[in-house]
């Protein structure tokens, strides 16, 4: 069912502060930017062979990067899973007992369906399904 690690979340206070680390000095590819505005974040995804790093902006203070940061500092935000089909994914984990942010999938970066798993429920990472197909 989990294909593979579809991408790292890694919040930052600054987009274009960060961006020269991953694509000058790491020399990953830069796929471009994305917003998310549901999730009041931007983000700057980078290609690591068939996974992403995803760097997150905040675009308001109350979004969850923007809680985050003000309560940690940057860092590694989440693991994003890649699988087959998100909504059976959720659903496994709600009859395991894992405490679900989203009960079904809703629509992410590049259109895909996510859904996240509470940090509470999963050892403290909060964890994301990504149906893959649509990813970069
Ligand atoms: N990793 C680990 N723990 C986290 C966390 C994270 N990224 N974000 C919050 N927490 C912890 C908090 O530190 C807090 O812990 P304590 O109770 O010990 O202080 C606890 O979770 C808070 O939980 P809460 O009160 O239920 O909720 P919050 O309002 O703080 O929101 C969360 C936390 C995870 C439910 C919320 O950020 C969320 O819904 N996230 C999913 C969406 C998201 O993160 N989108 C951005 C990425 C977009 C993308 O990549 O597409």
């Amino acid at each position: 069912m989990i294909r593979k690690i579809q991408h790292i979340g890694v919040a930052v206070r600054s987009l274009s502060d960060a961006i020269p680390f991953y694509r000058d000095v790491l020399g990953l590819t830069f796929l471009g930017i994305e917003e998310v505005a549901e999730q009041k974040v931007r983000t700057a995804i980078f290609r690591v062979g068939e996974s992403t790093i995803e760097v997150l902006e905040t675009t308001s203070p109350d979004g969850p990067v923007g809680k985050f940061l003000e309560k940690n500092g940057e860092g590694i935000h989440h693991l994003c899973l890649g699988v087959d089909d998100a909504a059976t994914a959720l659903a496994h984990a709600k009859e395991k007992g894992v405490r679900l942010i989203d009960e079904t999938p809703r629509t992410g970066v590049h259109g895909m369906k996510i859904g996240f798993l509470h940090p509470k429920s999963t050892f403290g990472v909060l964890t994301e399904f990504a149906q893959e197909g649509e990813e970069p």
